[in-house]
């Protein structure tokens, strides 16, 4: 067991944040459903808005920092990339362990910082003045702040790491360019890590002295200015975004390429380019977050062009994708399912983005379930599909297991029918002016909050069926039929297309 807990091998660390981010979805999940239930009437359920703040801003850090990253770039990134690449491990492997255990800490700061004083109230953003210490005297956002130092350490531990491996550990005669999408996905991903997380330290740093010792760079009174810390915030938060969706755009196209019989990705080097593209312009977009503070027209009109301009890009992501399906054999399994189910999904999230992306637009819609909307179809029905069509599509190399098909396909109905009638009403709500982050409201919203807390059940119910297929197949233990016994990651490849595409022979490594 401690030689578990310690190992320096990427599979058992992969596993590790596997086990951690299936914790954590547990813990935000919890919260999401305490949200909806306090909204799910007007009136008040915990009677304390304070409280409901304190939820709000617990699930979307859980959600954020210790579910989507640590499954998705620690879970799926030391799993395959030392695969893919066909390098024995990564590049350090110690370094790697330590990356891990740097996260068990944060989380237990971040969840001490909801339970001592009042919590912290001030959502993910952590704004001052909100977050200063006359509005949040005590620890609590103290506690957050180290939490979030933590996490960040670890993960530009961890972006180094996956760099370093990238770029020197693929095996000999593999380009870059020879790269597995899923790799450049992880190798983008990781950069952007690097380039944005060392701005949110500081900031977070310069509100932890504003608050403790007495600096005022976010108080006017001692000429500081609470817009710079937004700046600095969104300078990592949309860069973070992106970190959230890339690898499960690396994903998605491994399991379209695969189950539609093809023996690459269509436009397999536009894909990587548009993936340089999208992370290039991650990092100019950043004051779309802040068109209501005040900004001159002119900023306006950029930020609102440099924002549009990233669909093009993620255009060509998707037209790929169709374009990989197109005249395909395709095999309907359930991690295709959940791709095309991120497709559609996915889109329809982009789009309201590029709405909001219009600042005259924006400034109406600012603060609004309207954005609520867009960034849960983009998060809860794209990073979260990603995972789970990652998770089923490797699931039988990670375990040897297969699991049972008809569970996997319930699964994927019940959540697809669950998110959406969560979230598809919520576009409404905003765009009849409820806000976000209050615990009430007026009686005309009624409807559409009571559909999107039944929503929010029904995946509840998805969620009870995952755990169920999962179990099912470590008690059948149905196992798969390719050898299991080698680490290198040769052995992994198949001939394509598969001959019995049963789901007990699932190809794996192949892009
Ligand atoms: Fe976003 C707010 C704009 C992508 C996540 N976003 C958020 C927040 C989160 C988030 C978490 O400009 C809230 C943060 C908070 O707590 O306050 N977002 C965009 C745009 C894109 C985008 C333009 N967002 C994402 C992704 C996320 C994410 C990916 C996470 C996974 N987002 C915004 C803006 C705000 C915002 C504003 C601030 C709102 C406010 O007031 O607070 C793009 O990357 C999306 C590109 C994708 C597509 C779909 C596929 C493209 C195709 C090509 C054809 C489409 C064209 C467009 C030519 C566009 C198929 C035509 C346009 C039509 C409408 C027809
Ligand atoms: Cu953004």
């Amino acid at each position: 067991m401690t030689r578990w807990l310690f190992s320096t091998n990427h599979k058992d660390i992969g596993t590790l944040y596997f086990i951690l981010g299936a914790w954590a979805s547990v813990v935000g999940t919890s919260l999401s459903v305490i949200i909806r239930s306090e909204l799910s009437s007007p009136g008040n359920l915990m009677n304390d808005d304070q409280l409901y703040n304190v939820t709000v801003t617990a699930h979307a850090f859980v959600m954020i920092f210790f579910m989507v990253m640590p499954i998705m770039i620690g879970g799926f990134g030391n799993w395959l990339v030392p695969l893919m690449l066909g390098s024995p491990d990564m590049a350090f492997p110690r370094m790697n362990n330590m990356s891990f255990w740097l996260l068990p800490p944060s989380l237990t700061l971040l969840l001490m910082s909801s339970l001592v004083e009042s919590g912290v109230g001030t959502g993910w953003t952590v704004y001052p003045p909100l977050a200063g210490n006359s509005a949040h005297s005590g620890s609590a956002v103290d506690l957050a702040i180290f939490s979030l130092h933590l996490a960040g350490a670890s993960s530009i531990l961890g972006a180094i790491n996956f760099i370093s491996t990238v770029l020197n550990m693929r095996s000999p005669g593999m380009s870059m360019d020879q790269a597995p999408l899923f790799v450049w996905s992880i190798f983008i991903t990781t950069i952007l890590l690097l380039l944005s997380l060392p701005v949110l330290a500081g900031a977070i740093t310069m509100l932890l002295t504003d608050r403790n010792l007495n600096t005022s760079f976010f108080d006017p009174c001692g000429g500081g200015d609470p817009i710079l810390y937004q700046h600095l915030f969104w300078f990592f938060g949309h860069p973070e975004v992106y970190i959230l969706i890339l690898p499960a755009f690396g994903m998605v196209s491994h399991i379209v390429s695969q189950e539609s019989g093809k023996k690459e990705t269509f436009g397999c080097l536009g894909m990587i380019y548009a993936m340089l593209a999208i992370g290039l312009l991650g990092f100019i977009v950043w004051a779309h977050h802040m068109f209501t503070v005040g900004m001159d027209i002119d900023t306006r009109a950029y930020f609102t062009s440099a924002t549009m301009i990233i669909a093009v890009p993620t255009g060509i992501k998707v037209f790929s994708w169709l374009g990989t399906l197109q005249g395909g054999k395709i095999y309907f399994t359930p991690s295709l399912m959940w791709s095309l189910g991120f497709i559609f999904l996915f889109t329809v999230g982009g789009l309201t983005g590029i709405m909001l992306a219009n600042s005259s637009i924006d400034i109406v819609l600012h603060d609004t379930y309207y954005v609520v909307a867009h960034f849960h179809y983009v998060l809860s029905m794209g990073a979260v599909f990603g995972i789970f069509g990652g998770f089923i599509h490797w699931f039988p190399l990670f375990t040897g297991l297969a699991l049972n098909t008809n569970l996997t396909k319930m699964h994927f109905y019940v959540m697809f029918i669950g998110v959406n009638l969560t979230f598809f009403p919520q576009h409404f709500l905003g765009l009849s002016g409820m806000p976000r982050r209050y615990s009430d409201y007026p009686d005309s919203f009624t409807t559409w909050n009571i559909i999107s807390s039944l929503g929010s059940y029904v995946s509840v119910l998805a969620m009870a069926l995952f755990m169920l297929m999962i179990m099912e197949s470590f008690i059948v233990k149905r196992l798969v039929m390719f050898p299991l016994s080698t680490n290198s990651s040769l052995d992994w490849h198949h001939p394509y297309p598969p001959s019995d595409h049963s789901y007990s022979d699932t190809p794996i490594l192949t892009s």
